[in-house]
C-alpha cells in the first residue's frame, strides 16, 4: 500500500491513537507524515511562527545554561561510555592548542538523535535502512539536528518540586516509574499548561540527588519516566517537540519495571539486554522524538519557582557531527 501523502501546513497532526491505525507498514508510526525523507522528526513542530511566540516567555533577560561540565561523571555512569582526555598542547611559548580524545558525546547532559534507537520489530525512524547508519553516512545523523538547531519555548515540569510538596517524594534511589498524571498534577501544581512545539524539560530531582550522594556500588537506578504507550501517547499527542529530563534516560532506568514488549524477543529471534522494555524504542524511532538526558535543571527550576511561571526560551545546538548519534546538548534558558 503506498503511504500517505506529507502533512502539509494546516493539516491537522494525528493523534496517538490515529497513529496505531494508520495502515500497514506504519501503523503505530509518524514516518511518511512529514515526508519520507524527513529526517527531523517531532523537531518539525518548532516552526518559525512558534519561535517567535516563544520569545514571550523572556521576561528578565536572564540566561541559564542547562548543561553540566564533560566530565561531570567520573567514572563513567554507563559502563561502555569512557572518560575524556584531554590535552593542552603548544606550538610555542604564547600559543596553547588542545585535543580531546576518548570522546563519548553522550556521557555528560546530551541530546539523543534518531540514529539511537530502532524498534527491533520496525526499524528506524522513517524506514531508514540500518546499514546506513555508520560513520561519515548522513542518514538520522546528529547534523541534521545541528543544522536546524533547537530554538523555541521551553517548559519545565518540576515534577520532583510537586511530589515533594504533596509530601509524595520521588524515590530517588530506585527506578521509580512516573506517571502521566504525575506530569499532569504537577502541571497544574505550578499553573503550566503544555503547548505544542514545546521543549520539555521533566525535573525528576534524580540529578541532584546523585549529585549529592556517595557513590555507590550497586547497580545504578534512576526514577523517570513510565515505560508505557500511555507516555508516548502523552507526549505526541501534545506535540512535543523535545523531552528532556535530569536523569540517566528521559524514562525510569533500568527498564526492568515496563510491560512493552517486542515480539523480536518474545520469540526469541534477538536475545532481551539493558534495552528490553525502553521506552526509547517507541520515542525515538517510531514518534521521530528527539530526547535529552542529563540536563542540569536545578538552577533553572529556582529560578522558574521565584518568576512564578516555568516557560523559557530555549536554545540547544548539538555538535555539526556528520552521521554522529548523540551530542552534547549545548543548551541554554533564557528567562
Ligand atoms: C541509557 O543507556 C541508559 O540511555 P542512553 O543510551 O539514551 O544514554
Amino acid at each position: 500500500m503506498a503511504p500517505p501523502p506529507p502533512l502539509t501546513s494546516g493539516d491537522a497532526i494525528p493523534d496517538y491513537e490515529d497513529l496505531l491505525r494508520r495502515p500497514e507498514p506504519v501503523c503505530g508510526t509518524a514516518w511518511g507524515l512529514w515526508g519520507r525523507a524527513d529526517q527531523l522528526g517531532t523537531l518539525n513542530h518548532l516552526s518559525p511562527a512558534r519561535v517567535l511566540q516563544a520569545r514571550a516567555s523572556i521576561v528578565l533577560g536572564d540566561v541559564v545554561p542547562l548543561n553540566l561540565p564533560l566530565t561531570e561523571f567520573e567514572p563513567p555512569i554507563i559502563a561502555h561510555r569512557g572518560s575524556i582526555e584531554h590535552t593542552v598542547f603548544s606550538l610555542n611559548e604564547f600559543h596553547r592548542d588542545d585535543r580531546v580524545d576518548s570522546f563519548f558525546p553522550q556521557a555528560s547532559t546530551q541530546i539523543d538523535g534518531l540514529r539511537h534507537f530502532g524498534h527491533p520489530d520496525r526499524g528506524f525512524y522513517n524506514d531508514v535502512d540500518p546499514a546506513h547508519l555508520i560513520a561519515g553516512r548522513p542518514e538520522l545523523g546528529i547534523q541534521v539536528t545541528a543544522q536546524r538547531g533547537i530554538v523555541g519555548r521551553g517548559l519545565l515540569i518540576d515534577v520532583c518540586a510537586y511530589r515533594d510538596a504533596i509530601d509524595r517524594p520521588i524515590d530517588q534511589t530506585r527506578n521509580e516509574q512516573i506517571p502521566v498524571a504525575d506530569l499532569d498534577a504537577a502541571l497544574d501544581w505550578q499553573g503550566s499548561t503544555v503547548e505544542a512545539g514545546d521543549i520539555l524539560m521533566i525535573r525528576t530531582g534524580w540529578l541532584a540527588h546523585f549529585r549529592n550522594s556517595p557513590r555507590s556500588v550497586g547497580p545504578l537506578r534512576s526514577p523517570g519516566l513510565r515505560q508505557a504507550e500511555e507516555t508516548a501517547a502523552w507526549l505526541w499527542d501534545r506535540h512535543v517537540s523535545v523531552a528532556a529530563a535530569d536523569n540517566i534516560a528521559l524514562e525510569a532506568w533500568p527498564a526492568t519495571e515496563s510491560t512493552l514488549m517486542v515480539d523480536a524477543e518474545a520469540s526469541g529471534r534477538m536475545p532481551t539486554s539493558s534495552h528490553t522494555g525502553m521506552l526509547h524504542r517507541i520515542l525515538i524511532p517510531l514518534l521521530g522524538l528527539t530526547i535529552g538526558e542529563l540536563w542540569a535543571l536545578d538552577e533553572l527550576a529556582t529560578r522558574c519557582a521565584a518568576r512564578g511561571r516555568y516557560d523559557v526560551f530555549v536554545t540547544a545546538q548539538p555538535l555539526n557531527l556528520l552521521g554522529g548519534v548523540g551530542s552534547p546538548a549545548n543548551a541554554l534558558a533564557i528567562l
